[in-house]
C-alpha cells in the first residue's frame, strides 16, 4: 500500500489540503480556516496528471528543420533533451539579439501564472530578459489597464494603490453604509480568487450581514446573478452606465440635492462639467427620460436612487468590467464625480470603490506588510506597450499610436518569450491575433500544459506547476502565511521556470547575474530571511523558515481595527495640508491636462460615449450584446483540461433571455453557434430570466481549438470580441464590446 500524507498549500483561489499517494495529487479539500471555501481546487490533481501536460522540451518541426513561420498550431512538434533544446533557444534569442537589438524581444509576457513568492513566472522571464540586455514590456493589465490611466488624473493617486490601500474595508461598509449601489454588480464567483492568495473567503458572507442590518444594496448590471442573492437588481444594458450615472447626477443637481460646498472645497473643474450635464452646451439635458432608453433603466427608477443616495450614506461600487470595453474611461470617471456631487468622499462608508467583489481580497481590512518580491533587475529597453494592444504592435511595426498624452512607434518584434500567461486565452478577437503571430521569427513559451499559446509557439520548454516544487505562499492583501511544499516530483521532464532561466542566461554569459550564485532554494531562504525582518520591524513574530515548514501555514495578526486607512479622509479635514497628486490638489471633475490631449474619445470632462458596438448599434446580422466574465469554476483558463473532460461540460454554457431563446427557438440545452463577423464559437444554452433582454453572457476559460476549424468548438469568447483600445487615452482591453447573433447548432 502506498504511503499518503496530507499537506495544505495555498493558490490564487486559496488554500486547500491536497493528499498525495506516492508521485500523485489524490485529492483536496477544503482548508479549515476557511468559511466559503471555492471548489476550484477540487479540479487541480486531474489537471497537474492531465494528459495535455508538456512531457519534454519541445520544437516545432518547421522551425527546426528551416525556420518557417507558418505552421504554428499545425506543425507536429520534436522532442528533444534539455540540453540540445536550451542550446537551440540561447543560440537563437543571442541572434535575434545581436542582430536586432533588445528591443526586438518582447516579453510583457501578461498572465497570472501561478501563486508563490518565489517562482512567480512573469518574474522569471524579465529578470532573465534584463539579465541579457532588456526587452519591451507592457503598462498596466487586461483586469484595470483602462482604469490605471484615467484614475490618476482625477484621483492623483496609482489607481492599484487606490484599490488595495486605501478603500473601505467590509466591517467599515458594514457599520456606515446605508445604500450600496453596485454598478457591474460584486460577484461572489469572482471574489473566489485573488493575487498571490485568499484564505478566509469573506466577501459573500458580509452580504448576509448586510441584509441582517438592512443595508440597500442595488445590483445595476446585465445579470441578476452579479450580486449575492437578496441583493436588488437593476438590469441595464451593457455600456450605458455613464448614461445612468448622468441622469443620476441631473436628478442632484436639478433636485438641489448636489452637495456645493463639497464640491466648492475639494474639486475642481464642475463649473466646466455643468453646461454639459444640464444640456446647456448640447441642447441634450442629461436627465432620467433622456438616459432610460439608452440604459433600459425606467426614468422613476433612476429618480427614486438619485434621492436616496443623497438623503443616507451611500457607497458606489464600480467592477472592473465597467472599463474593459471602449470608452471604459467614461463610467469610471463620472462614478468619481457622481460620488464628488454627493459629497461623501473621506466619510467612512461613503464615496466610491472599485473592484470591490473583483477579487476577494478588496475589502480585506488588513495592515499593510509586504515583502518578497524577486527582483526583475532593470530594464535598459524603455519601450513599453499598453498590454492588451499586442496585436497591434505586432502588425503594425514602426506605426505611431497614441496613450495617455504621448505619441510614438510600436516596436519591430522578431522574438517573442512568453512564461505564465495564455495570450490565445485573454486576447480579444482570437483569429486577428493569430494572423499577427505569424511575424515574429521565434516564439518561444514555458507551460506545463499543452495551451493553444504553447501549440502555436516555435519552442516549448515544459514548467512546474506549484505541487512539484517549494515556495512560500504570500499576498499583502490576506492575513496568512504558507510554505507550500513540493508535494511531488516535476510531472514528466519538467524544470521550474528559474532552473530554465538559469540553463539560458548561463548560455547567454548573464549566468552570474541571473542567478547570482544561488539555487531555488537559497534564494527562498534569502526571500524569507527578509520578510521575517520586516515583519519583525512591524512587531510581528514569524518563525524561521525550517518552523514554517514544520508548520506548514499560520494565521498573521495584521487585521485592522477602527476606521479606514484612506488617504481621503486627511484630504477631508484639510485639503491644504494633504492635497492629491493632481495638478490642481482636488479631485478634477475637468482635467486640463486630459483636454490638452485634445482625444476626442476622451475629453476634458466625463461624457456618454457610445461603443462602436453595444444595443444602441445592433444589427440583423449582430443584434445581441455579448458580455464575457469571468469563468465561476476555474481562473481563466487554468485547469480547463481538467474540467473539459467532465461530462456536459462543453462547449461552455451560454446565458440567454426567454424573449431571445424564443425568437430563435432555442431551449436549455441546446448545442449553439455563436458567431460574428470576427469568428464563431460553440456554446450549450442556459435560458434565463436572469439576464436583461438583449444580452447574452459567455464566460472566458475554454481553450482555443484548432486553427483549421472556423469555429471553435468549445466556446472561447475571445473569437467573436473586439480587438480595439479603451480610447488613446487608456488603451485597455475591450473585452466587453461586442455583438454577436446566435443560433441553434442542430442540421
Ligand atoms: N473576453 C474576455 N477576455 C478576457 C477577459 C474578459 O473579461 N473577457 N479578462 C481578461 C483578464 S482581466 C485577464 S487577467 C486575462 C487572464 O489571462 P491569463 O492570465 O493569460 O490567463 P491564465 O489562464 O491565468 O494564464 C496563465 C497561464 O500560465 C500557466 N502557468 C501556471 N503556472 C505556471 C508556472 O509556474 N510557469 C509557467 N511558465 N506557466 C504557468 C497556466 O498554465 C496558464 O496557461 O484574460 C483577459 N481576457
Ligand atoms: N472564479 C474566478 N474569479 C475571478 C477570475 C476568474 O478567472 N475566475 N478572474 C479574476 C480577474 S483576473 C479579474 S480581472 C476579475 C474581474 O472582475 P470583473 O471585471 O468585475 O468581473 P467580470 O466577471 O468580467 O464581470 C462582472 C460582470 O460585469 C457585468 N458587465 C459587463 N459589462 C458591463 C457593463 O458595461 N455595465 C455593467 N453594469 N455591468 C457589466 C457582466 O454581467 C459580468 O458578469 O475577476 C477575478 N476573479
Ligand atoms: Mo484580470
Amino acid at each position: 500500500m502506498t504511503n499518503r500524507q496530507t499537506k495544505v498549500t495555498s493558490s490564487h483561489w486559496g488554500a486547500f489540503e491536497v493528499d498525495v499517494e506516492g508521485d500523485r495529487l489524490v485529492a483536496t479539500r477544503p482548508f479549515s480556516e476557511d468559511p466559503n471555501p471555492s471548489d476550484i481546487p477540487l479540479a487541480v490533481p486531474a489537471a497537474v496528471h492531465h494528459r495535455s501536460r508538456v512531457a519534454r522540451p519541445s520544437i516545432r518541426r518547421g522551425w527546426l528543420d528551416n525556420r518557417t513561420r507558418t505552421g504554428r498550431g499545425t506543425d507536429p512538434f520534436v522532442e528533444l533533451p534539455w540540453d540540445e533544446a536550451l542550446d537551440i533557444a540561447a543560440q537563437e534569442i543571442a541572434r535575434i539579439r545581436d542582430t536586432h537589438g533588445n528591443a526586438a524581444i518582447f516579453g510583457g509576457s501578461y498572465g497570472w501564472s501561478s501563486a508563490g513568492r518565489f517562482h512567480h513566472a512573469q518574474s522569471q522571464v524579465h529578470r532573465f530578459l534584463n539579465s541579457i540586455g532588456g526587452y519591451v514590456a507592457s503598462f498596466g493589465s487586461y483586469s484595470t489597464g483602462c482604469a490605471q490611466s484615467i484614475m490618476p488624473h482625477v484621483f492623483g493617486v496609482n489607481f492599484l494603490q487606490l484599490l488595495y490601500e486605501h478603500q473601505d474595508g467590509w466591517p467599515v461598509i458594514h457599520d456606515h453604509t446605508e445604500t450600496l449601489v453596485m454598478f457591474g454588480g460584486i460577484n461572489p464567483k469572482n471574489a473566489q480568487v485573488s493575487m498571490g492568495g485568499i484564505t478566509e473567503h469573506e466577501t459573500e458572507t458580509w452580504f448576509d450581514r448586510f441584509a441582517a442590518k438592512g443595508t440597500y444594496c442595488v445590483n445595476i448590471a446585465p445579470q441578476r446573478g452579479d450580486a449575492p442573492e437578496g441583493c436588488d437588481w437593476m438590469p441595464v444594458r451593457p455600456a450605458s452606465d455613464t448614461a445612468l450615472m448622468l441622469a443620476l447626477a441631473f436628478v442632484l443637481e436639478s433636485e438641489g440635492l448636489t452637495d456645493h460646498a463639497f464640491l466648492d472645497r475639494y474639486t475642481t473643474g464642475f463649473a466646466r462639467f455643468r453646461p454639459y450635464l444640464m444640456g446647456k452646451s448640447d441642447g441634450l439635458p442629461k436627465d432620467p427620460d433622456w438616459a432610460a432608453p439608452i440604459c433600459g433603466v425606467a426614468a422613476d427608477d433612476i429618480r427614486t436612487l438619485a434621492r436616496r443616495m443623497a438623503k443616507t450614506r451611500t457607497l458606489i461600487t464600480v467592477a472592473w468590467s465597467l472599463q474593459r470595453g471602449e470608452h471604459g474611461e467614461q463610467p469610471y470617471w463620472m462614478s468619481a464625480v457622481l460620488a464628488t456631487m454627493l459629497g461623501q468622499i473621506g466619510l467612512p462608508g461613503g464615496g466610491v470603490g472599485y473592484g470591490y467583489g473583483a477579487i476577494g481580497g478588496v475589502g480585506k481590512s488588513l495592515i499593510g506588510l509586504r515583502g518578497m518580491t524577486f527582483s526583475q533587475l532593470s530594464n535598459p529597453v524603455k519601450t513599453v506597450i499598453p498590454v492588451a494592444r499586442i496585436a497591434d504592435m505586432l502588425r503594425h511595426p514602426g506605426q505611431d499610436y497614441d496613450f495617455n498624452g504621448k505619441r510614438g512607434p510600436y516596436p519591430d518584434i522578431r522574438l517573442i518569450y512568453w512564461a505564465g500567461g495564455n495570450p490565445y486565452h485573454h486576447h480579444q478577437d482570437l483569429n486577428a491575433l493569430h494572423e499577427a503571430w505569424q511575424k515574429p521569427e521565434t516564439i518561444i513559451v514555458n507551460e506545463p500544459w499543452w495551451t493553444a499559446t504553447a501549440k502555436r509557439a516555435d519552442i516549448v520548454f515544459p514548467a512546474t506547476t506549484p505541487y512539484e516544487r517549494e515556495d512560500i505562499g504570500r499576498s499583502p492583501l490576506d492575513d496568512y502565511l504558507f510554505h507550500m511544499p513540493r508535494l511531488i516530483p516535476p510531472v514528466g521532464e519538467a524544470r521550474d521556470d528559474y532552473a530554465i532561466f538559469c540553463g539560458l542566461a548561463e548560455r547567454l554569459g548573464a549566468g552570474e547575474t541571473f542567478s547570482e550564485g544561488r539555487d531555488a532554494d537559497a534564494w527562498i531562504g534569502a526571500l524569507y530571511a527578509e520578510f521575517r525582518d520586516l515583519a519583525a520591524g512591524q512587531g510581528i513574530e514569524v518563525p524561521d523558515l525550517d518552523g514554517l515548514r514544520a508548520r506548514n501555514w499560520m494565521r498573521l495578526p495584521i487585521r485592522a481595527e477602527g476606521p479606514n486607512r484612506s488617504f481621503f479622509a486627511p484630504f477631508r479635514d484639510d485639503p491644504e495640508a494633504f492635497p492629491l497628486g493632481t495638478p490642481s490638489g482636488r479631485i478634477e471633475i475637468f482635467s486640463e491636462r486630459i483636454d490638452g490631449f485634445g482625444y476626442d474619445d476622451c475629453p476634458g470632462h466625463p461624457v456618454w460615449l457610445p461603443p462602436s458596438e453595444w444595443l444602441g448599434t445592433a444589427t440583423p446580422e449582430a443584434p445581441l450584446h455579448l458580455v464575457s466574465p469571468q469563468p465561476g469554476d476555474k481562473l481563466h483558463s487554468q485547469l480547463e483540461c481538467a474540467l473539459a473532460d467532465l461530462p456536459g461540460a462543453r462547449p461552455a454554457a451560454l446565458l440567454i433571455h426567454p424573449d431571445d431563446a424564443l425568437a430563435r427557438q432555442i431551449a436549455s440545452g441546446d448545442l449553439l453557434r455563436v458567431f460574428n463577423a470576427r469568428g464563431a464559437c460553440r456554446a450549450r444554452a442556459v435560458v434565463s430570466d436572469g439576464i436583461t433582454q438583449g444580452v447574452v453572457a459567455l464566460p472566458t476559460g475554454a481553450w482555443f481549438g484548432d486553427p483549421d476549424q472556423n469555429i471553435d468548438p468549445d466556446g472561447n469568447p475571445n473569437v467573436l470580441t473586439k480587438d480595439v483600445g479603451t480610447s488613446r487615452l487608456g488603451q485597455g482591453c475591450s473585452a466587453h464590446t461586442a455583438l454577436v447573433e446566435v443560433a441553434r447548432l442542430d442540421g
